[in-house]
């Protein structure tokens, strides 16, 4: 398998609103950044994955883009950007740079333009459909509630948007757009940028008869229609041919909804499209049958499945980009580890599952310290136009508030947002001013200056598993091989890889676990590469029961 420096490396996601605020006005900036790059090398991340920074009115915090060329007014300047990525680089860290082209902001100039008039020149930019006796074209819905369709008075049509009506889908089949999108990202390639990350990628070639949808599923939206469409790998394959294949960098391809063979199409290197694919069957582990507002209890059986079908179906296929959460999740400890009693444990041993995988792990920022879920209590503390949306068109549509506040409080993506905890002074050290979304009340416990202190705390542990990950190529190009598959506690695989096994052993429960090896592990000596709760530098593989959340990395001698 080819070797090559993002297969290798780590990436840590900085969402700027809620990193780190320089000059008080309560939003992250790219100054604030600046202030931490020591922090992060200091951390031992290899590259970093900042959310987008372009000018924007943020309906969707920045993923709503007015002007691709110029730095949101709030995050600062161009000139502070371009001392971001020269510090980053002097450090030997990488930047990746969030890439949304399905959509713009409806403030952007092409669509300003292209609403004004139906004669417009930049009228087919976007995606628009007559109106038939007042009917939207067709019974599709938005990521954030309601149609996928706008009614525009000026010129009496409907214009298309999968997400908030103030993101207008981009019309993909018009070679103008594809020749501006690709104009653009040069522009951001040849200032340095490492790589792309490639906003809802799949999305951008459309059904254009727009069918209806004949849903037994209420979040069905029509997905079947646009979610990797009829043209896309034409159009990532031109990207690629236009764009990628000119620069030496790494592109990541978000595609939701995306199952492994459609999936492996856009990474296969054969093609000539995306080096890295950020798939989300493992983040939909939880939804019920409606889908994403739907929440259904996950179990480990049904997590090991979905991990163990990507590992073994991408091994030697194509690249994963590897995560727990993101921007669009919650916390990982809250949802797969134990946010109260072994808040500390589980934030360990889910970090060492992140980190002991084939693929490239991507940390988001918090993570590191087991930051957990806030505990909003009312629809007022959330800023996420989706939360918002969807909580508004659900009870518009009779789901009782009180249901729905529930349901927001585990799936919201704000989960993710509130801001990262420095210290334990004011804000947690993240704005002296008043801070754009509430700051988690348990940043006086929880914070990264404590856990620098502190010999025994996650972030010093992730230190060390950085480290481990680096010296032992086996957990980056090794194969991946389960066994106990249908234990509901126990989750245990071998990495092999030229000769070297090393066997990851976790107890994914806050009960005690029994571990009964199999014959093969059953009195080898190994080496104890990482663990959470043992603290002896060889163990031979025998029966022992595990304490809740025990992760064990074993370098078989
Ligand atoms: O997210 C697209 C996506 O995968 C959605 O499912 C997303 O998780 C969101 O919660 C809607 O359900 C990307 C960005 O990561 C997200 O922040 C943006 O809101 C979205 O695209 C539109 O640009
Ligand atoms: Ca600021």
């Amino acid at each position: 398998m080819k070797r090559y420096w993002w297969k290798e490396a780590v990436i840590y996601q900085i969402y700027p609103r809620s990193f780190n605020d320089s000059n008080g006005d309560g939003i992250g900036d790219l100054r604030g950044i600046i202030e931490k790059v020591d922090y992060l090398h200091d951390l031992g991340i290899d590259a970093v994955w900042i959310n987008p920074v372009y000018q924007s009115p943020n309906e969707d915090n920045g993923y709503d883009i007015s002007d691709y060329y110029q730095i949101m007014d709030e995050f600062g300047t161009m000139q502070d950007w371009q001392e971001l990525i020269d510090c980053l680089h002097a450090k030997g860290i990488r930047l990746i740079m969030d890439m949304v082209v399905n959509h713009t902001s409806d403030e952007h100039s092409w669509f300003v333009e292209s609403r004004s008039s139906k004669d417009s020149p930049y009228r087919d930019y976007y995606i628009w459909r007559p109106n038939k006796e007042n009917n939207e074209p067709c019974n599709w819905l938005s990521y954030f509630g309601g149609s996928v369709w706008e009614h525009d008075q000026v010129t009496d049509e409907y214009y298309l948007h999968l997400f908030s009506k103030k993101q207008a889908d981009l019309n993909w089949d018009n070679q103008k757009v594809r020749d501006n999108i690709y104009d653009m990202m040069k522009c951001w390639l040849d200032k340095g940028v490492d790589g792309l990350r490639m906003d809802v990628i799949n999305l951008i070639s459309k059904n254009r008869e727009f069918p209806d949808v004949v849903t037994n599923k209420q979040y069905d939206w029509g997905m079947p229609h646009y979610v990797n469409g009829p043209k896309v790998h034409d159009y990532i394959r031109e990207m690629n041919r236009e764009v990628f294949s000119k620069y030496d960098m790494v592109t990541m391809g978000e595609c939701p909804s995306t199952g492994i063979e459609e999936g492996i199409k856009y990474i296969d290197p054969a093609r000539k499209e995306l080096d890295m694919l950020i798939n989300f069957e493992l983040m939909d582990v939880d939804f019920g049958p409606q889908g994403r507002w739907d929440i259904s209890d996950w179990n480990l059986v049904d997590f090991k499945k979905i991990v163990r079908k990507w590992q073994n179906s991408l091994d030697g296929r194509g690249w994963n980009a590897l995560y727990l959460m993101s921007h669009d999740q919650t916390r990982t400890v809250s949802r797969f580890g134990d946010d109260e009693q072994y808040r500390r444990e589980s934030a360990k041993m889910l970090l060492t599952l992140l980190l002991t995988l084939q693929g490239t792990p991507v940390i988001y920022q918090g993570d590191e310290i087991g930051m957990t879920n806030p505990n909003f209590e009312s629809i007022s503390e959330y800023k996420d136009k989706e939360t918002i949306q969807v909580y508004e068109y659900e009870v518009s549509q009779g789901v009782d508030p009180k249901r729905m506040l529930q349901i927001v409080k585990y799936r919201s993506r704000d989960n993710s947002r509130t801001p990262m905890q420095w210290d334990s002074s004011s804000n947690a050290g993240f704005t002296e001013g008043t801070p754009w979304i509430k700051v988690n009340s348990n940043y006086t416990e929880i914070n990264v200056e404590n856990e620098i202190q502190d010999a025994n705390s996650i972030l010093n542990y992730l230190k060390k598993l950085l480290v481990i990950r680096k010296e032992e190529k086996t957990l980056v190009y090794g194969n991946y091989f389960e066994f106990f598959q249908e234990d509901p506690q126990l989750y245990c695989y071998l990495r092999e890889y030229e000769g070297t096994k090393v066997v990851v052993v976790m107890n994914f429960s806050r009960d005690t676990a029994s571990f009964v090896p199999i014959s093969e592990l059953r009195g080898k000596k190994c080496s104890v590469l990482m663990s959470n709760c043992i603290n002896c530098s060889f163990i031979s593989i025998e029966n022992m029961n595990l304490l809740p959340y025990q992760v064990m990395v074993l370098k078989i001698l």
